[in-house]
């Protein structure tokens, strides 16, 4: 009775198809197993092989390989495509085009208080090498730091946050030593450009969700308009850090979210804001060769009248190296301070050689009330 009947044909995948994933944590590739219909989004298959789809994204184009069960069968029908870990590697198109795509919802009208949260992200020096890595180890160490901040900024319910980029975004090429930098940078002026702005987005889009933000960007010595050595153009405008910060403005107004901004006047390279009692001024740190020279300058800029003169705290970059220091009074009823914020960079290796001295990375991050002037406690996460 059987006789004619043929045993069903084996269910046989084309050749050179395996199934599977292979990631290493920033990159990979995966080959997904036979789909009957093509499926809305991979997030199950991505699951079953042990990624979380919130932070491994599916890389176009998307291959695909089709082939029949049986004759006159079903057929199935496999993807093949990369896989990368969100924000590994930056591209503005695309982080401009996911920005559009995943509004975030304007933050929470919740009971604020009377605190703000001022976030320092200080000398990425995005594209050198070092010690500590290349440009890949600096986003991981950035993203760390970012993801700390965002647990403080949840539970804060603060009721402003301010991103403070305190200069040398970028390593650009040309410093003193222009001909070791491009020996030793693993990304062209242009794309640490890209991967800074995508960088200070993505604080900006986490820190949003929980209370309106201000970005605020400094001219540094590192983000200079520089041409054979000499420094060109207007120091407050012609900088890569307030071109990023110009940038980030764009895309957040087009995004309808609730961003201030603050940049130097530009003939100036640094700004100050007011938070209640406290009158916060920003400055790379460039303009003193050596970090005793702040106060000295400080002093005299407020002899001068400048930006910084009614600042009650100052805050600087450029040293890589937390330190808070008390100065003289102010009519706030406290004291002057001065914070020197800490680097995420890769590590100034021709310092640490020449100095002996070398500190761990991470980001400042300072408190503010607006009814009690500052006491000169900083996090550094
Ligand atoms: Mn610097």
């Amino acid at each position: 009775m059987l006789e004619g009947i043929e045993p069903a044909k084996k269910v046989t995948a084309p050749k050179n198809f395996r199934p599977g994933v292979e990631f290493d944590g920033v990159e990979g590739t995966a080959t997904t197993p036979g789909y009957r219909s093509e499926p809305e989004n991979f997030d199950d298959f991505l699951i079953d092989a042990g990624l979380n789809p919130e932070t491994v994204e599916v890389v176009p184009p998307i291959r695909t390989s089709k082939w029949q069960q049986r004759e006159d069968g079903e057929w199935l029908t496999s993807y093949k495509f990369t896989l990368r870990q969100k924000n590994a590697t930056i591209d503005l198109p695309a982080l401009f085009a996911e920005a559009k795509k995943s509004k975030p919802a304007q933050p929470k009208e919740t009971k604020r208080s009377d605190k703000a949260l001022v976030v320092c992200p200080s000398d990425f020096q995005i594209g050198k090498t070092g010690s500590r890595g290349g440009t890949k180890e600096t986003i991981e160490r950035v993203i760390k730091s970012y993801d700390l901040i965002e647990k403080k900024a949840k539970s804060g319910k603060y009721d402003r946050i301010y991103i403070i980029d305190l200069g040398d975004i970028i390593e650009s090429v040309s410093n003193k030593a222009n001909i070791n930098q491009i020996a030793t940078n693993d990304m062209s002026p242009m794309q640490q450009v890209d991967t800074a702005a995508s960088l200070l987005f993505d604080l900006i889009k986490r820190m949003h969700k929980y209370a309106p933000v201000t970005v605020g960007s400094v001219a540094s010595n590192h983000c200079q308009n520089r041409v054979m050595g000499q420094t060109i153009g207007k120091p407050g405008l012609d900088d890569w850090g307030v071109v990023i910060l110009q940038q980030l403005h764009r895309l957040t107004t087009e995004l309808g979210w609730d961003v201030e901004y603050l940049k130097p006047h530009e003939e100036d390279e640094g700004f100050a804001f007011e938070y209640g009692v406290n009158v916060v001024a920003c400055l790379h740190g460039h303009q003193a060769s050596r970090p005793e020279g702040i106060p000295k300058y400080w002093a005299n800029a407020t002899f001068g009248l400048q930006f910084s003169a009614a600042a009650s705290l100052l805050l600087t970059g450029h040293f890589h190296f937390l330190q808070v220091t008390e100065l003289g009074q102010h009519h706030n009823g406290s004291s002057r301070f001065w914070v020197q914020m800490p680097t995420s960079d890769a590590g100034s290796d021709w310092f640490r050689r020449q100095a002996g001295i070398d500190s761990s990375t991470g980001i400042g991050i300072i408190e503010l009330d607006k009814d009690i002037p500052f006491k000169g406690t900083v996090e550094k996460v």
